[in-house]
């Protein structure tokens, strides 16, 4: 295995919880379109685009509608969503990530966005983390969505690492696959038993320890 230089970071559900957002901004909607949703529908959502949310949430309810209305559904949501956004600080900053961005950046590694997300931007300045990042791949930048590894690629690509260099930390099962299928090594967070094609699973970062770390980069 190479040694890792770059560590490329997933934003929603890895960064910050912003799965609560999304859903009570789309439990919004499909209650307009008359269609029950869950935090159990939540779940197929992560990681998962804007558009493709829409369509999910659509095929639950077995629901059918114009491109107009679908059109004004997701801008309607984003606006919601948006709103939470705003009043977002770094107290929503997930335990342990910002130790694990100050060690990388003083070990001299490359850190790296690599988010389905078009408002990760924002979000991170919001929670005061743009400085940390080299490289910023997001919604706006990419045409295929995760499982596909354009996203990680492209955040390769732009720090000059090869795939094998890259290490990608992900929440969601498509990413996990996404990283996988870039040729780097995955890094799931969250529960082992869904996450189970990651090369390695922690529950959040503050169970990965710097020796863990250190031997990625030592290798
Ligand atoms: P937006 P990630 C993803 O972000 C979310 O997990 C997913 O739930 C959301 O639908 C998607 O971003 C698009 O977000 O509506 O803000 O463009 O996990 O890839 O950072
Ligand atoms: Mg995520």
């Amino acid at each position: 295995m190479q040694k890792i230089r770059t560590y490329i970071f997933d934003l929603d559900g890895v960064i910050v919880d912003t799965a609560k957002y999304h859903f009570q901004a789309w439990k919004k909607s499909a209650e307009e379109l008359g269609i029950e949703f869950t935090k159990d529908s939540n779940e197929l959502l992560k990681g998962v685009s804007r558009i493709r949310s829409l369509e999910i949430i659509l095929e639950l309810g077995n629901k059918k509608i114009s491109d107009a209305e679908f059109d004004r559904i997701l801008n309607e949501k984003n606006k919601n969503y948006l709103s939470y956004i705003e009043k977002m600080d770094a107290s929503e900053i997930l335990p342990g990530v910002l130790d694990a961005l100050k060690w990388i950046k003083n070990e001299g590694g490359k850190i790296v966005l690599g988010s389905a997300s078009k408002n990760a931007k924002p979000i991170l300045e919001k929670v005061g983390l743009m400085e940390y990042f080299d490289a910023i791949v997001d919604g706006n930048d990419v045409s295929k969505v995760k499982p596909d590894p354009e996203v990680f690629l492209l955040g390769a690509e732009r720090t000059n690492s090869k795939p094998e260099e890259c290490l990608v930390f992900e929440d969601a099962i498509a990413g996990i696959q996404a990283a996988n299928n870039a040729g780097m090594l995955s890094i799931g967070i969250g529960e082992k038993e869904v996450l189970k094609e990651a090369d390695y699973v922690f529950a959040d970062f503050t169970q990965i320890s710097k020796e863990f770390l250190e031997k990625l980069e030592n290798n």
